[in-house]
């Protein structure tokens, strides 16, 4: 109890000690009276995940807005611990990143009874929960973006004249939204068309190591019977690539790779060849979150969800047309 006591403190005060020292307001009253965000991020696993936090800093400067944020080190638990400690030090909007879809319905009922506005960014949680404890998500329509990948390998298939696509997929953290729903709209594209099979389905966290790790292991289990690869972020596919370039396998010749994200290394490799449709997810979220933080500090009506515009780069695009990335 004392222990977990001690820990409140410890976090309440880093979390202090931030507000201080990053995306520090300027001094006096009007920053005093400035609009207080508590952030919740989920960690740093990812270029992507780096680039949304840096949007999210800048903007929150941009907007002269105070930003308390918490890095969850890729725990559920230490993110619900931040949560808590901004309700306890009484922000003026909440925002978090949900690692996984269960499991907020207790912390976010002690928000609302708080009276603290809550904005979903970049991942949602489950549907079942109770629908008034957030007032927004802003993120991307993840399901859209597997039904992309699926329509590149449609194409991909009638361009080869191949009977048959072997599938191994690479998933992201289990029982997060964008992996969950980039596995669904990717299925509901290619269900019941028999010239593409799933062989596997191996979750590699979003992680570029355990990509490599995950790419090893399908190469050892199917040998040559591979013929795209379906990985749900870029880090990971990065580590693929270096699994089947070890192999002596050529990637985006001898395995059709089909990546999600859209970060600077990803099309690089599609412009070398490397990589054959890059799905695009934008991280910059940063200013949405601060209008939306604005609006309804103000008491403003928001909208439920909001979705970035996306789009999707293959090998049969202009590539020379796309701009720095920026991630
Ligand atoms: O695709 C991945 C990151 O939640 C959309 O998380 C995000 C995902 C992104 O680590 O690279």
């Amino acid at each position: 109890m004392a222990m977990k006591r001690n820990l409140l403190i410890l976090l309440i005060l880093s979390v202090l000690l931030c507000l201080a020292g990053c995306g520090a307001p300027k001094a006096g009253r009007e920053a005093e009276e400035g609009l207080l965000l508590g952030f919740a991020q989920i960690g740093s696993e990812s270029s992507w995940r780096i680039g949304n936090t840096k949007s999210v800093q800048e903007a929150a400067e941009r907007h002269g807005i105070r930003l308390m944020m918490a890095d969850a080190n890729q725990k559920q638990e230490n993110e619900i611990r931040a949560l808590r400690s901004f309700i306890a030090y009484r922000v003026d909007v909440l925002a978090f990143v949900p690692i996984v879809e269960e499991g907020w319905e207790n912390v976010l009922r002690e928000a609302k009874s708080a009276g603290i506005p809550v904005i979903l960014s970049d991942r949602m949680i489950s549907r079942e929960t109770d629908e008034s404890l957030y007032d927004v998500y802003v993120g991307a329509d993840f399901l859209e973006e597997g039904k992309k990948a699926a329509a590149y390998l449609l194409k991909k298939i009638e361009d080869l004249g191949a009977g048959r696509l072997r599938i191994a997929e690479i998933s992201g953290t289990l029982d997060s939204t964008p992996a969950l729903e980039r596995a669904s709209g990717f299925r509901s594209m290619i269900a019941g068309d028999e010239r593409f099979e799933i062989v596997e389905t191996i979750s590699g966290d979003f992680l570029r190591s355990k990509g490599k790790e995950c790419m090893q292991a399908l190469l050892e289990r199917h040998g040559g019977e591979i013929d795209v690869i379906y990985s749900h972020n870029d880090g990971m596919t990065l580590g693929a690539i270096e699994a089947i370039e070890e192999a002596g396998l050529v990637p985006g010749k001898d395995i059709i790779i089909v990546t999600v994200d859209g970060e600077q290394a990803a099309i690089d490799l599609l412009r070398e060849g490397k990589i054959n449709c890059v799905v695009e997810c934008t991280p910059m979220l940063g200013d949405a979150v601060m209008e939306l933080a604005e609006k309804l500090k103000a008491g403003e009506t928001v909208p439920r969800i909001i979705h970035p515009e996306e789009t999707v780069f293959t090998e049969y695009d202009d590539l020379d047309a796309i701009g720095p990335r920026g991630y």
